[in-house]
């Protein structure tokens, strides 16, 4: 074993209780209980909502929280700027999408976003080959919108592409697999394992019920050479973007390179002259759906990002009115004194 892996990491996280995992020799499990509002201490800093791959630390019997080397962030769509952190210190994201149904392109550039943001580096895998006629098409397909990144396809029934999947691994790695419900996570993940490490949406004989993940997880995955470390992840239909400008630049390659063309250096690609933007989509080789994408990428995350500062912007509001109020009391105080 590499001696970068921490002891403890955050298993599963539960309202009022986290799960440790002893990620060193003994693979122990440990319960440890949490603040009010769900919330541990950390070693620097304010206590905080634990993420799944958190790395911690026991002194004295109490769990602090240590810094996170990256954390993949969604947008949960709620009225305020809420934003969750769906796992803590990954290396690599894979983006699970099935074959059959088709995948949704979208959703995949969305992760991919959201991946290159988090930083972990991204990797699609499509699953249920052995359902498709011709998955290396699709393959091709998804490639287009995912420039730069590994795309896989792999089927759990013939264990085909499982090879491919094992070599993006490493000892020591953390990968997380995100994706939308019945997309094959947990059975890849159990594929990978070698054994039913995690419940799988199988429909039981009996018709009744369906195994469909409900909690983050993190589980050793035991490679030829060492282990990795696995976070299975519940379906997710919509992701909400946060993501800086980098994120997008690396998620639209593409395009980016092509806005380094035009003429004016803040073309907005909306008939300027000299625009290359344009001038790509009218010859053909940029997808009209591509940029579509990348405009919309933009607008959401830097709603995202408004709102983020905005509510930033609230919060020191009503403290600034918190201090007025303190101060008008003070005066009104001293006047009653004089
Ligand atoms: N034919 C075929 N079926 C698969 C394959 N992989 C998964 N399935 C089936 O797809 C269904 C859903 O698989 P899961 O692994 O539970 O999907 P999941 O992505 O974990 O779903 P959630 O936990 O709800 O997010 C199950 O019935 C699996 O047996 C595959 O490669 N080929
Ligand atoms: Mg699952
Ligand atoms: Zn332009």
């Amino acid at each position: 074993m590499t001696s970068t892996t921490p002891q403890w990491r955050v298993a599963r996280v539960d309202r009022t209780q986290v799960l440790l995992l002893d990620c060193g020799a003994t693979r122990v499990e440990r319960a440890v209980p949490l603040k009010p509002g769900g919330l541990l201490e950390r070693t620097v800093g304010e206590p905080t909502v634990p993420a799944v791959g958190d790395a911690v630390v026991l002194a004295d019997e109490r769990a602090l929280l240590l810094p996170r080397r990256s954390e993949l962030v969604r947008d949960t769509a709620d009225r305020t700027s809420h934003t969750q952190v769906m796992a803590a210190n990954l290396d690599l994201a894979l983006i699970v999408e099935h074959l059959d149904p088709a995948p949704s392109l979208g959703r995949i550039e969305r992760f991919v976003t959201l991946a290159w943001d988090s930083g972990a580096t991204p990797a699609v895998v499509l699953t249920k080959a052995d359902l498709h006629r011709d998955p290396s098409a699709v393959v091709a397909e998804v490639q287009r919108v995912a420039p730069a990144v590994e795309v896989r396809s792999v089927s759990a029934v013939t264990g085909e592409g499982l090879d491919d999947v094992r070599a993006l691994l490493a000892d020591d790695l953390t990968l997380v697999l995100v994706g939308p419900s019945g997309a094959g996570k947990s059975t890849l993940v159990n594929a990978l394992a070698g054994a039913e490490v995690m419940a799988t949406g199988e429909r039981r004989s009996d018709g009744k019920g369906r195994h469909t993940t409900t909690h983050r997880r993190l589980l050793p995955l035991p490679l030829a050479g060492g282990t990795a470390w696995v976070i299975d992840t519940p379906g997710v239909r919509a992701v909400g973007l946060v993501a800086r400008e980098d994120a997008l630049e690396r998620g639209f390659p593409d395009v980016v390179a092509l806005t380094q063309e035009c003429r004016f250096r803040d073309c907005q690609h909306d008939g300027e002259p000299g625009c290359a933007i344009e001038a790509a989509v009218a010859d053909g080789t940029l997808d009209a759906d591509r940029l579509a994408s990348w405009r919309s990428h933009e607008r959401e995350a830097a709603r995202q990002r408004a709102r983020m500062s905005g509510r930033l912007a609230q919060e020191i509001k009503a403290q600034g009115r918190q201090h007025a109020r303190r101060v008008r009391d003070l005066k009104r105080v001293g006047k009653f004194r004089r």
